[in-house]
């Protein structure tokens, strides 16, 4: 009756143990835990509820956040692997209907971090092709998903990690090989060593896409910085975007409204209101992120024009929107910290220049501590409103 992987010894490593499992698992839930919290961050800050605050400085945060959030999903590529390959003789334990129920709640949770794994890695691709989902709302629940089996799985596990952990021999083994010698540490060492070494080389090999000086040794990073037009990657091009001629035209007006005001102005009219300078990033949600020098007006400047006071500012919010007449970011909102910060720009200049039509001609919005995505380009409307 027993072929197959249902021999009795049909999984001979030694290696496989409920420690070694343990090992992989903490390390496993950690990292797992981390892209869980900066991916809900990275999604309250785009879709924020009422009670969520979201502030304009450190400058860099989100950078940061979603920096980490890309790097510890891709660390877990291997880590994933190893326990997955030190479980997985269980799927074949006898008899097989036994554990049913055990191995279906198990299947949910690793069907759900594959999932995440390997959207995510689609995305930092940008190779949508094979998701014929929206990425950002799949990746979002499904993320709801694998830390509700996780907390799950945890509840269930816990014991036989304590056990494994606690009592160094003998060890239990997985494998239904019998009288087994105990596996030395230092082959579990090793193993657990080469996993985490190569948790490394990828990190390593795709932080250049948000540290520059790791920049020419990234070879997995798809945007890197110091590429593109101005030395700054480009997400969306004016063409692929329809936008080129609309951005290109002479007769280009930029509106801007709230208070009960209109003012309409043309390039040569912003270029004439104060013009100031701040080093920003662009921080994608994929994972890579570049800094600007931009130049331009202060969006609180404009807001000023309306009559806006200080505390409309701050409980305020201004709505941008592009000359796109269609996509997903072609509006963003811009809240109150942000609205009243001083570096938030309609930026006109980049690096001293014009804005290349990539990069935003005429005008593009850039703010502190906000996602790429909500740094709109080619504005053609700026909303200011007061919440009070
Ligand atoms: N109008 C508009 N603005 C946009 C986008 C877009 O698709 N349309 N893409 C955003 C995204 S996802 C990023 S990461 C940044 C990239 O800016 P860059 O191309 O100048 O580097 O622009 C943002 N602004
Ligand atoms: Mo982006």
């Amino acid at each position: 009756m027993r072929r197959g992987p249902f021999r009795p010894d049909a999984f001979p490593s030694a290696l496989r143990s409920t420690r070694l499992t343990s090992q992989l698992g903490i390390a496993l839930g950690v990292a797992f835990l981390v892209c869980f919290l900066t991916g809900l961050i990275s999604h309250l800050v785009q879709h924020p509820p009422r009670w969520f605050w979201w502030p304009s400085e450190p400058a860099g945060l989100y950078r940061f956040t979603q920096g980490l959030h890309v790097a510890t999903g891709l660390a877990t590529v291997p880590l994933l692997g190893a326990k997955l390959w030190s479980v997985y003789p269980r799927l074949f334990t006898w008899p097989p209907l036994k554990h049913a129920a055990e191995r279906l709640s198990v299947v949910v949770l690793v069907a759900a971090a594959l999932f995440q794994l390997v959207s995510g890695l689609l995305n930092v691709a940008h190779e949508y092709r094979p998701m014929p989902f929206f990425f950002t709302t799949a990746h979002y629940w499904a993320g709801w998903l694998v830390i509700g089996a996780l907390l799950v799985h945890v509840g269930v596990q816990l014991p036989v990690v304590r056990e494994a952990l606690r009592s160094r021999a003998p060890r239990v083994r997985l494998s239904r090989g019998h009288g087994a010698p105990p596996v030395p540490d230092a082959d579990r060492r090793q193993l657990l060593l080469t996993v985490g070494a190569a948790a490394g080389v990828i990190t390593v090999a795709t932080l250049g896409q948000t540290v520059r000086p790791l920049a020419a040794i990234s070879a997995l990073a798809p945007r890197r910085p110091g590429t593109g037009p101005q030395g700054l990657p480009v997400n969306r091009t004016a063409a692929a975007a329809g936008v080129r001629d609309a951005a290109l035209d002479p007769g280009y007006r930029l509106t801007v409204t709230g208070f009960g005001r209109t003012v309409e102005l043309s390039l040569a009219d912003l270029a004439a209101l104060p013009q100031h300078t701040t080093v920003l990033p662009i921080a994608c949600v994929e994972g890579w992120s570049a800094v600007g020098t931009w130049s331009g007006v202060r969006l609180r400047d404009l807001a000023g024009l309306l009559g806006a006071d200080e505390a409309d500012l701050t409980g305020g919010e201004a709505e941008v929107e592009s000359l796109q007449t269609a996509g997903r970011y072609r509006t963003s909102t811009v809240a109150g910290p942000h609205l009243a910060d001083d570096r938030t720009l309609i930026a006109l200049r980049l690096g001293g220049e014009p804005l290349a039509v990539d990069h935003g001609y005429p005008a593009r919005l850039i703010a502190p501590n906000r996602p790429g995505v909500m740094q709109t380009k080619w504005l053609t409307r700026v909303t200011i409103r007061s919440l009070r």
